[in-house]
This record gives C-alpha cells, structure tokens and sequence, in this order.
C-alpha cells in the first residue's frame, strides 16, 4: 500500500517557476467524510501512484442577468492547462484559518478570488455552502490528477467587471448562460475541466442557474460526483 503512495517521476523543471512554486503549498488530506487526516502537499497530492483524497473548493459566480462567470486556465497551470472551467477553483491551505470547515473553505475562496482574478471586496456571508462533491480525475498526458472532496461555494451578483485577471492563472475570462454552456459543452467537450464536466451533468447544476434558485439554505451534505 505504501509503494501506491509513491510519488510519479515528473520534471517540475519543465513547469512554469511560479506554478512550481505553489506545488509546495499544503493541502489538507480528509477521509470520505471529510474528517482531517493531516497536510499533504499540493504536489504529493496530484502526483501519486494513488491520488489522495484532498479539500478544495469550487465558486459558481453567477451575474445579475443570471451568467455564470467562467475562466480558461492559464497555459502555465500545471494541472489541466488551457480549460474552460467554473469561476475559481483551489484548496483550503491546512492553516488555522483555513482548516475551519466551511468558514475556512470560504476564506481559501476570498484569498484566490482575489489572486486569480482581482476580485477584491467579498465577505464569507456573500457564499452560499452548495454541498460537498468528491471525484476523481486525471490528466491524459500528464502524471497529474485530482481526487478532491470539493467544497460547492456559490456567489451572486459577481461578474467580468469586478475582475483583473492574473495571467500567470488566467488566460480569458466570460460570461456564459446556461443554454449557451450546454451547446458549447456539446460542441467541444474536450475544451472544459473534467470537474466541471461532471458538475454539469448534476440536477444541482441546473438549479444553481435557476431564476428562482433557493439562494438562502446551505447544503453540507457529501455526494458523488
Ligand atoms: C483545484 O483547483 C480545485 C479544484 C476544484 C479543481 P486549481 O487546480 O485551480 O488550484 P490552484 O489554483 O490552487 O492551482
Ligand atoms: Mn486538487
């Protein structure tokens, strides 16, 4: 079992240095009900024989006229480059302030909002917790992957004009309707994270974008993805 932990040879000198750098970061490893095993680093985690389970979190930023604002990954991210995914995405560092459950995994959002696309000025109470969704996936010619128990944190009222975008995360920004996404989806199903793939296949998915979605209650219960 311990050899399955091993880590997969991989060169990070081919990596970008600022993405690299991050690899040394410390995610928080959790069991499948999320209870805290210990800090992993984000390297280790994405790059084992064995993906380990790991916290993250996943914000949906929904505009007024009911959009949701999404991001093309930068070329430099070292995990699935140059995708179309969800408005941000990262981890709960295993930090005091962020290893606190819900409220930390809302922290880690206000914290990578701001690094990923300038948006400053967002309070935890402006989240709503959507449920908790573990997954797998990995990268085709890469030896990365996540296995991630991922925190669904949605937002409303945030769109393209809060934003200023850091290239070195973010290659492109829009805003896209629902009608829109699916038929982009459809077209080029190769253009978007496995994530969010997966997230749009949830009957969640379509009542997060719902004009009269329940925009009160938080969900903290643990699905499947
Ligand atoms: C990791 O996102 C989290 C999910 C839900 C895929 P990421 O690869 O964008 O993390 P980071 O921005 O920290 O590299
Ligand atoms: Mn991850």
């Amino acid at each position: 079992a311990l050899s399955q932990l091993a880590p997969r040879r991989v060169e990070l000198a081919n990596y970008d240095a600022q993405q690299v750098e991050y690899m040394r970061e410390k995610c928080i490893s959790v069991d499948e009900n999320d209870r805290i095993i210990g800090a992993i680093s984000k390297r280790a985690a994405h790059c084992s024989e064995q993906l380990i389970l790991h916290r993250a979190f996943s914000v949906f930023s929904f505009t007024a006229d009911n959009k949701l604002l999404m991001q093309k990954r930068s070329a430099e991210k070292i995990t699935f480059p140059n995708l179309w995914t969800n408005t941000c995405c990262s981890h709960p560092l295993h930090t005091r302030q962020e290893m606190d459950g819900v409220i930390g995994a809302k922290r880690a959002a206000i914290r990578k909002l701001e690094h990923e696309l300038g948006i400053t000025g967002i309070a935890t109470s402006q989240f709503q917790m959507s449920g908790r969704y573990i997954y797998q996936a990995e990268m085709e010619n890469a030896p990365w992957g996540e296995h991630e128990l991922d925190y669904a944190l949605i937002l409303r009222g945030v769109g393209r004009d809060r934003c200023q975008i850091n290239e070195n995360e973010v290659a492109e920004i829009r805003e896209v309707g629902l009608d829109e996404l699916k038929l982009w989806m459809k077209r080029e199903p190769e253009s978007f994270t496995p994530w969010l793939k997966l997230f749009s296949l949830t009957t969640t998915f379509e009542k997060w974008w719902s004009k009269n979605a329940d925009k009160t209650t938080e969900d903290n219960n643990i699905y499947k993805l």
